[in-house]
This record gives structure tokens, C-alpha cells and sequence, in this order.
């Protein structure tokens, strides 16, 4: 216990004098035992978070508009063939109806979702870019697209439309546990979508997925990955069993897992968001989110209009739980407040600065006309990245 303490004082001396972590610190970060060490480092994730974002959080409304899907995640309620799940595509006017009605509720993003529906994907997802065209049209929000892989075309095309964000999780980094999980899928595909997708100038979502069978090295070096992919949104969640999939018996996770890891994220990337999802425990687990250094609560989903969550499908949305007024109360309970739409947008334009390339634009919107360093320098993000995960991974 003494050591671990030691060691905590250690990582939390580098982390005020903003060094970075290497993999066994994080790793320690990521084991802290219950208790004060565990207390502690909730409270430094919250002043890192204070130092960078003050009081202010973000809210993402979620658009599950289609939930039917090609593919088995073994996790996951709405895989292929699962008749458990509610299955569904909504029309383009009830989405958009949705859409309407979360602007009006007060979120700073929409986050439109679907399993990987053919039907939108067919023609290089033609159906999903007239959709994504005519939200934009209908409200003036910042949109994440999480519809699965998409071709680089199709990437290039969202960021035209005026799509923010492209959010697709790992789930782990771990290729075996990911072959696993994901069963049929290509790893190197996926973050390959990742790395296109900044090139293409989109702001990029990663998440892990907790509690199925990932050890703490591996956590570790997924923080490792992430950062080399230069993600924006980092989340990790809580796997729920779903019933109908094989994965309905798994044993339920510890629950401080999560909420370490997003403190972890919270020190790793002080400058990045890290989400509260509402969709793992519902209103009631917001609170051990937010003090664990959350700045986005997301899954805030309307009443009264047939939407699913993800991983917990019903949970709190038809009575209300999951609406802006409902976090407002816990978010002001605990000192903190819904940030002006002003300051989202005014976030998201300086991040896209930072991080994504404008290989998208055409020239006359580049700003200072030097694309090369740009584009090469998106090129070997991607195979500094191949080469750090090969070597990481390779070890476990
Ligand atoms: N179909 C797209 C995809 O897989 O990228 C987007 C939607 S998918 C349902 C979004 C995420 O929900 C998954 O990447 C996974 O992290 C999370 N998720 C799915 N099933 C879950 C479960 N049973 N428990 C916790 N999270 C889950
Ligand atoms: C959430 N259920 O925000 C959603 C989902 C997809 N981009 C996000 C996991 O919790
Ligand atoms: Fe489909 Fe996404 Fe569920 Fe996997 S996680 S089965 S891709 S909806």
C-alpha cells in the first residue's frame, strides 16, 4: 500500500509539472486501490480538468437511428440475428424530428448512430450522406457521425457535409482480445478508418470497452495508441451482458474500473474530452462520472420517440431521465455548469487547428496554402503508429 502511495505522489509530481507518463505509470494509475489512493486520484483528475475546461461540460445528444447491423460483435445487444434486440430504422422525418427537438433541449452535438445498416452503407454510403445533409440543413449543431467503417471517400464527403467528428472504438488494442470481441472484423481496418478519417479533417472519437477480459497493461497501451492517433474524445465503458449474445453470462465487471480509466484519460489528455455516458448506468452513475473527470455527458436521448440506448437499451429515456433538464440539476449540484454553445464551437475550431489535417479543403480555404506537411505529416502519423502498436502489442 505504502509503495503504491509513493508511487501515486511520484506520477502526480509529473503530472503538475505536465510531463508525460510512461506505460508502468499509467498502468499504476489504472490499478489504484480502493480507498484514499483511489479518492486522490479522482481529485487530481478534477483539477486537471479545471485547469483546462474550468466548470464547464458539454452535452451530446444521441441518434440511434438505425439499429440494424452486419456484423456479430459478440458484446454487443444489436448484432446480426440477435431477435432480442428492439430492431428498427427510423424515417429520414422522424430523425429529423429528433434532431429538432434535441436542439431545442439545449445540447452542443448530435451523435448520429446505427449499427452497420447496408442500406445506409450501400453506393460508398450515399443514403447516410443525404441523411447527414439534410440534419445539417434542419440545426445548427456540431455533429459526430458512429455509423462503423467507412470508405475514405465517404469520410472526405462527411467532412464536406460539415461533420465534426467521426467516432468508431477499438474497443481494446489488444488484436487478440479484439478478434475476440469483434469477431470477423479487421483490426488494422478500423484504425486505419481512425487515421483517414483525421486526414479527410475530421476530429476523431476513440473508446474503450471495459470489464472483457482486457488486463491493465493492456488499458496502458491502448493510452499509449490513442495518443498517437491523436484523438479528441476518449471514453471507456462498461461492458452490460446482453441477452441473446455470447456473451449474456459474462461476469459483471467492477464498476471502478471505468471510473479509473476515465480519470487516467482525463491526466493523459488534459486538453481532450472524456465523456459521462448515460447509457451504462443511467442518471444515477453521472454524478462518480463526472467527479471521476468527465467534461461531456453523453446519450441525452428525448422521450417519446422510439429510441434505443446501446448498452442499456430502455434505461431512463421514456421517463424522462436521459433530457437536458435532468443533468442540469446533478451537473449544478456539483458546482459545475452547462457550457455556452459559444464555447463549444469556439473549442471545436481550436482542436481542429491542432490536430486534423486539411488535406479536405480545396485550396483557397487553407490557411497558409503549405499542404505538404500537412499531408506527409498524416502519412507518417499513420506508420509511427503501426510501428508503436506493433512493438506494444506485440509484448503483452
Ligand atoms: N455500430 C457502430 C460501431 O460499432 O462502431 C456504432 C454504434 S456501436 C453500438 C457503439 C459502441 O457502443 C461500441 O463501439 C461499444 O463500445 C459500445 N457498446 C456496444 N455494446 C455494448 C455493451 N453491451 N456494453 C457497453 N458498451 C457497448
Ligand atoms: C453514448 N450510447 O454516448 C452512446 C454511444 C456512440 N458514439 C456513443 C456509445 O453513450
Ligand atoms: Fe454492430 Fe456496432 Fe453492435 Fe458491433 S457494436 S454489432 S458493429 S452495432
Amino acid at each position: 500500500m505504502l509503495k503504491t502511495m509513493a508511487t501515486l505522489e511520484a506520477i502526480f509530481e509529473k503530472v503538475l509539472c505536465r510531463e508525460p507518463l510512461d506505460e508502468v505509470e499509467v498502468a499504476s494509475l489504472l490499478t489504484t486501490p480502493p480507498g484514499k489512493p483511489l479518492h486522490d486520484l479522482f481529485a487530481m483528475a478534477r483539477a486537471v480538468r479545471e485547469s483546462v475546461f474550468g466548470q464547464q461540460v458539454f452535452l451530446y445528444g444521441f441518434v440511434y437511428f438505425s439499429t440494424y447491423c452486419q456484423n456479430r460483435c459478440c458484446f454487443c445487444l444489436y448484432r446480426q440475428g440477435n431477435s432480442a434486440a428492439p430492431r428498427y430504422r427510423k424515417s429520414t422525418e422522424a430523425i429529423l424530428d429528433v434532431a429538432r427537438a434535441l436542439a431545442e433541449d439545449g445540447v452542443h452535438l448530435l451523435d448520429l448512430t446505427m449499427g452497420e445498416d447496408p442500406y445506409y452503407l450501400q453506393e460508398d454510403g450515399e443514403r447516410l450522406l443525404e441523411l447527414v445533409g439534410r440534419v445539417r440543413e434542419a440545426v445548427p449543431l456540431a455533429l459526430m457521425v458512429s455509423p462503423g467503417i467507412l470508405e475514405p471517400m465517404t469520410l472526405i464527403e462527411m467532412a464536406h457535409l460539415g461533420v465534426d467528428w467521426y467516432a468508431c472504438y477499438q474497443e481494446t488494442f489488444n488484436e487478440s482480445l479484439f478478434a475476440r470481441l469483434r469477431i470477423g472484423q479487421d483490426f488494422v481496418r478500423r484504425v486505419a478508418a481512425k487515421v483517414q478519417a483525421r486526414q479527410a479533417g475530421l476530429l476523431i472519437e476513440e473508446g474503450l470497452l471495459l470489464g472483457v477480459g482486457e488486463s491493465p497493461a493492456d488499458s496502458a497501451l491502448a493510452v499509449k495508441v490513442i495518443e498517437t492517433l491523436q484523438a479528441s474524445q476518449v471514453r471507456a465503458m462498461t461492458f452490460r451482458p446482453q441477452y441473446g449474445t455470447p456473451m449474456a453470462d459474462w461476469q459483471a465487471p467492477d464498476p471502478l474500473d471505468e471510473l479509473r480509466t476515465i480519470a487516467t484519460f482525463r491526466i493523459c489528455f488534459p486538453d481532450r474530452l472524456v465523456p459521462a455516458s448515460l447509457d451504462v448506468d443511467g442518471l444515477q452513475g453521472l454524478k462518480a462520472r463526472l467527479n471521476a473527470g468527465t467534461n461531456v455527458v453523453t446519450s441525452v436521448i428525448p422521450p417519446q420517440h422510439g429510441l434505443a440506448g446501446v448498452s442499456r437499451a430502455w434505461l431512463d429515456i421514456e421517463d424522462g431521465q436521459r433530457t437536458v433538464s435532468a443533468v442540469t440539476s446533478e451537473i449544478e449540484r456539483l458546482g459545475l455548469k452547462i457550457a455556452p454553445a459559444s464555447v463549444y464551437q469556439h473549442w471545436l475550431e481550436e482542436e481542429k487547428r491542432l490536430r486534423v489535417s486539411h488535406q479536405s479543403l480545396p485550396e483557397h480555404e487553407r490557411e497558409d496554402g503549405d499542404t505538404t506537411g500537412q499531408v506527409s505529416g498524416g502519412k507518417a502519423m499513420s506508420s509511427v503508429f503501426m510501428e508503436g502498436w506493433s512493438a506494444g502489442s506485440r509484448g503483452l
